[in-house]
């Protein structure tokens, strides 16, 4: 599949994708980065594009905020660096990776400088486009997506590490296929990426299986603190500070969405004490981006996420509050 006649329908502008392209074609040394709480998109984004530049005999880093120990079994998961404060050198090019704003990279930020040239690869479709070149494709799944493209356009060889570590991205991001933004190109995608090496049944039990004992025990008692709201609309879940600290809870809000009727599920989860990160998501009919924007949060129509400070109650009150007008 070429990547021109896919861009004719969902896929990146072609002007876009030949701009990233020559970025990466035209520097030797890279920094990749991603977001703050990065997930399987971003970490699968950065560590192809690491691995396909390397292939291409380029230097690469990636520099992240925190790293996640869940994509452990990805080829160059342990060179990942931890972003520092205090970084001596600014990266003269550095690529951004399923970021929305460049404030979202949280400690990478102190590895650029004034100088640097940034490369903006996403598919958030409320992106600032931050970037000195913006590949921003809200049509597509995912970010690794996006890098498939990139991949393509520029003709790197896409082999089996690669090609495992783009097909978890979008295997997360499209939450087994299963999501909205899967497309007819999304499984073109995936089917050449298996072509090319991606094991589909180790890949799918190394994102969706293979929890902690705590982690798997952390579901139970958050489905116990389940309750609906908005006549039946809204389920919300709650973790308390304590929970937070026990296990994996990056997908427990989708038990919301298990409940029949539900339209919108809200995860909270205390961070800090009296300070929530806060997990929206959406059946259908509501866009829980815009309710997300309303508290300084953002991400997709169907999945998205903000912070909010106060009790528990007064955070799901502040929540249902904005939910019910949009239900309404
Ligand atoms: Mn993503």
């Amino acid at each position: 599949m070429p990547p021109s006649s896919d861009a004719s329908s969902n896929g990146p502008r072609p002007q876009d994708l030949a701009a990233a392209c020559s970025f990466l074609d035209d520097a030797e040394e890279f920094v990749l980065t991603s977001h703050i709480n990065s997930d399987g998109d971003g970490i699968g984004g950065c560590l192809a594009l690491r691995r396909l530049l390397v292939n291409a005999g380029k230097k690469v880093a990636i520099v992240l905020n925190d790293i996640p120990d869940a994509y452990d079994f990805l080829e160059g998961w342990d060179e990942i660096q931890v972003a520092a404060e205090g970084a001596t050198t600014a990266a003269a090019h550095a690529v951004v990776l399923d970021c929305p704003n460049l404030d979202r990279i949280g400690n990478a930020a102190h590895h650029l400088g004034d100088g640097s040239r940034i490369l903006n690869i996403d598919h958030h479709k409320d992106n600032k486009l931050f970037g000195d070149v913006n590949l921003v494709a809200p049509m597509l799944s995912s970010t690794c997506e996006a890098v498939y493209h990139v991949a393509r356009g520029s003709q790197m060889a896409i082999d089996e590490q690669t090609a495992a570590a783009l097909y978890m991205g979008i295997l997360f991001d499209t939450g087994g296929f299963r999501f909205s933004l899967t497309t007819a190109g999304t499984f073109e995608a995936a089917a050449e990426l298996v072509r090319r090496g991606a094991r589909l049944d180790y890949i799918a039990d190394q994102l969706f299986g293979n929890k902690e004992f705590e982690s798997v025990k952390l579901i139970g008692r958050s489905v116990d603190s389940l309750e609906l709201h908005c006549d039946d609309q809204v389920a919300t879940l709650l973790l308390t500070h304590a929970d937070m600290r026990s296990g994996d809870v990056e997908e427990i809000v989708n038990y919301g969405l298990l409940v029949k009727g539900v339209e919108v599920a809200l995860l909270l989860k205390e961070q800090d004490p009296n300070y929530f990160r806060v997990s929206l998501r959406s059946r259908d009919r509501v866009d829980v981006s815009l309710i997300a924007a309303e508290f300084g949060g953002g991400g997709h129509a169907k999945a998205s996420g903000c912070r909010i400070q106060g009790t528990a109650d007064q955070v799901r009150q502040a929540l249902l509050a904005k939910v019910g007008k949009h239900l309404s």
